[in-house]
């Protein structure tokens, strides 16, 4: 009894301080809360809306009644009064609602809410705040004074690879009007009618489905743009410019008012600063501002980044002159993939003349399909909100799985120096696997870092773990105990995922990860067994047995790589590769290595199998990964304009002698054959195999008839033209007998 009455007392003291508790329900965290009245109180099984007939058919409005939370009743207690500036329902609160575009203020008590928007979207967020606050059956009672940093926030469809499902998008999108992002662009880059057919029309049922998700958008208070990606083949002519105006008109007949157009991963012709300058003004001019109720334009220019920006060319600065001032730029930052910072806006804002459109590379994985991300968007400034017009993050093909970083994402865009990471991961995980969180917590620990790639992006993975993989490594059993708890624990959250039924589509996007996990959790727990044993030789397993089991995880870690398990792209699948498969591969080997010198036994010690390794004087190849699929040999392919140096060479090697059956490359570009020539390494010989294309406008790269049975241990391409070239690295594989 007196401890009842102790943790009353203790909540009660709590809920009358500063409002918390329902409200850090609220994604974003709101701009301004007050705690006032009753506190905590129960929540109203029914309310009943009130608001002037015009806004009974607003988004708000449909958002309240559709909600499932509470139900609304015309005869319920509890009233929820709505109203933009200016309408009666909501005159006597109008001087409190915040002057800033999308802002908000609602106020709660015990008999009743009211949300003032300062326009249709304000109001819309303030009844996505009411209603993300009642989610656990209570009230806070407080006021709040709400609106965004950021006007433009959300996402950029913009990846390679396989395309969001129509079912993914209408998820997504639902999901941002949520968390109050209000942009998604449409432009995944392996949709023909979006790039490499940009001037064909939808055929009518991808018509139909574009349609259907921008009228979803529209009831989400989510902006739908739609891109076009001209650059890869555009002629500066007005047959060109004629066809993408009728390309955007037919798409404004769908319905859609809001477009972009990309000019990213391109070169020659397309990438011309003067005449892209020249098609957008005539876009906008004639286009945009032509339909009253267009959204301002957005263009991605070539030079997308620092790092590729040639400021002596002075790419930027002509659009920055020449563009009109009301289309907008974005921009990735200092490099393709990087955190954005107030120096790096001062730099490119200077340039552009207008504030930068930041386009996130972050979550996306298209560079490194064998990974998954599943860790907190941090390392953006907090100081930067005035310093852009919006921010969008380029999400994974896994579009469930990104939603944990885009949950954060929202939150920092809407209230940037409230942001707190490391908080917003804990409720993104919880908003994604409301059921079993603490299992995705779990696993998603082990799935943040990006490994080493060609953009040198790399996240925190495993810090926490540190201490307890020097200890183990150490020599110390404690440390191996607890080395151990974890992979057990990995183990468990595994199993959980692997049967979680709640969110059918996250549990397919994992699983190729989800089956690692368990291997690589395996293989831990044989690995410290083998450690363990060094102390206590007569326990259970032996050495011999735990290094047999190790050995044999070992062999299907790699085979799960080159399985059917993965999604279709992926050339491996890491798990754990920052901090705990490291860690293991570690105590693996100096645990054979001193069993062997004690017991002049000689176990093999190494831990990682890998056939194929590359080597390349060309840097944005180097760090490729290759895998198998049955004979066929692959090298993951590259995103970006690949600029192969003269004399640059390529080279795979694997650890014993391969018998070719064939072998197939695509670097993009029709005619190139002759520029490089590939050869065979065998017996200490390189001997060249000829290289031809089958016709004069296919890019792929075939090999002469001689490859057939020729057998080598390394191949190597190199570009002999005796110039720079630049190429893409679309597709490159050889097939083994
Ligand atoms: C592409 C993008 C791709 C991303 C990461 C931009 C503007 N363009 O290197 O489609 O998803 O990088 O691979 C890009 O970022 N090219």
């Amino acid at each position: 009894m007196k401890r009842i009455l102790a943790t009353s007392l203790l909540l009660a003291t709590l809920s009358a301080g500063t409002a918390t508790a329902q409200i850090s329900l609220v994604n974003p965290v709101p701009q301004k809360v007050t705690a006032s009245g009753k506190g905590i109180v129960a929540a109203p099984a029914a309310w009943r809306v009130i608001c002037d007939k015009k806004r009974s058919g607003s988004i708000a409005t449909q958002a309240l009644v559709k909600a499932t939370t509470v139900k609304q009743q015309p005869k319920a207690a509890y009233s929820v009064t709505i109203g933009v500036k200016g309408d009666k329902a909501v005159s006597k609160v109008a001087k409190l609602i915040p002057a800033k575009a999308e802002g908000y203020y609602l106020s709660i008590t015990d008999k009743g809410a009211v949300v003032a928007g300062v326009d249709e979207e304000g109001l819309y967020y303030g009844v996505q705040t009411l209603l993300a606050s009642v989610a656990e059956g209570k009230l806070e009672c407080c006021t709040i004074t709400d609106w965004p940093d950021v006007p433009f926030r959300g996402t950029v469809e913009g990846f390679y690879g396989t395309p969001w499902s129509h079912k993914a998008r209408l998820s997504q999108i639902e999901f941002y009007g949520r968390n109050k992002m209000n942009v998604y662009i449409y432009g995944p880059k392996d949709d023909p009618y979006h790039r490499n057919h940009w001037r064909v029309p939808y055929p009518d049922e991808e018509a139909r489905r574009i349609q259907e998700l921008n009228e979803h958008a529209k009831q989400c208070g989510v902006n739908f743009y739609w891109a076009i990606h001209p650059g890869v083949d555009i002629k500066w002519n007005d047959a060109d410019r004629d066809a993408l105006m009728a390309k955007l008109e037919k798409m404004y007949q769908l319905g859609i008012r809001s477009f972009a157009v990309f000019f990213d991963d391109i070169w020659g012709e397309g990438a011309k600063a003067d005449k892209q300058a020249a098609l957008l003004n005539y876009v906008d001019d004639n286009f945009i501002k032509s339909h009253k109720d267009v959204k301002p334009l957005i263009m991605c220019p070539t030079e997308y980044n620092r790092s590729w920006a040639n400021d002596a060319g002075g790419y930027l600065r002509t659009l920055g002159t020449k563009m009109n001032k009301d289309i907008q730029i974005m921009w990735t930052g200092n490099s393709v993939v990087h955190c954005i910072d107030k120096e790096s806006m001062e730099w490119i804002n200077q340039r552009i003349d207008r504030k930068a459109y930041i386009w996130w590379n972050f979550p996306v994985s298209d560079f490194v399909r064998d990974h998954i991300l599943l860790g907190p968007a941090y390392g953006n400034g907090l100081d930067i909100a005035n310093d852009m017009s919006g921010f969008v993050s380029n999400p994974m093909e896994h579009a469930e799985a990104s939603k944990i970083s885009l949950y954060g994402i929202a939150d920092y865009t809407w209230n940037m120096k409230a942001y707190d990471y490391k908080a917003d991961w804990e409720k993104g995980l919880k908003a994604v696997l409301p059921d079993n969180y603490e299992a995705l917590r779990t696993f998603a620990l082990y799935n943040k870092d990006l490994g080493p790639n060609g953009h040198g992006f790399r996240r925190e993975e495993g810090d926490e773990l540190k201490p307890v993989a020097d200890a183990a490594l150490s020599g110390d059993l404690k440390g191996v105990q607890s080395l151990l708890g974890k992979c057990y624990e990995l183990r468990m959250a595994v199993d959980v995922l692997l049967a979680d039924n709640s969110n059918p589509e996250l549990r397919r996007e994992l699983r190729p990860w989800l089956l690692q996990g368990k291997n690589v959790a395996d293989y831990g727990v044989a690995v410290c067994a083998m450690a363990a044993n060094r102390k206590y030789p007569n326990a259970f397993p032996s050495f011999e047995q735990a290094y047999k089991q190790a050995r044999a995880l070992q062999v299907q870690m790699y085979e799960l790589e080159n399985s059917d398990v993965r999604h279709a792209l992926q050339p491996g699948i890491k798990v754990a590769t920052k901090v705990l498969l490291p860690t293991l591969n570690k105590l693996f080997t100096q645990t054979v290595e001193a069993y062997n010198k004690e017991n002049g036994t000689s176990f093999v010690c190494e831990a990682e199998y890998n056939p194929y390794k590359i080597e390349s004087t060309v840097p944005q190849l180097a760090l490729l990964p290759v895998s198998v699929r049955g004979n066929d040999v692959t090298v993951a392919p590259s995103l970006e304009v690949i600029k192969w140096a003269k004399g640059a060479s390529f080279t795979i090697e694997s650890d014993r002698n391969v018998t070719f059956a064939g072998m197939e490359f695509n670097l993009g570009v029709p005619g190139v054959a002759k520029n490089f020539k590939l050869e065979l390494y065998d017996n200490g010989v390189w001997k060249e195999v000829s290289l031809l294309h089958y016709r004069d406008n296919d890019p792929v790269i075939h090999t002469g008839n001689e490859l057939g049975g020729m057998q080598a241990s390394k191949l190597r391409i190199t570009n002999v033209s005796g110039a720079d070239k630049e190429v893409y690295f679309k597709n490159f594989k050889f097939v083994k007998q």
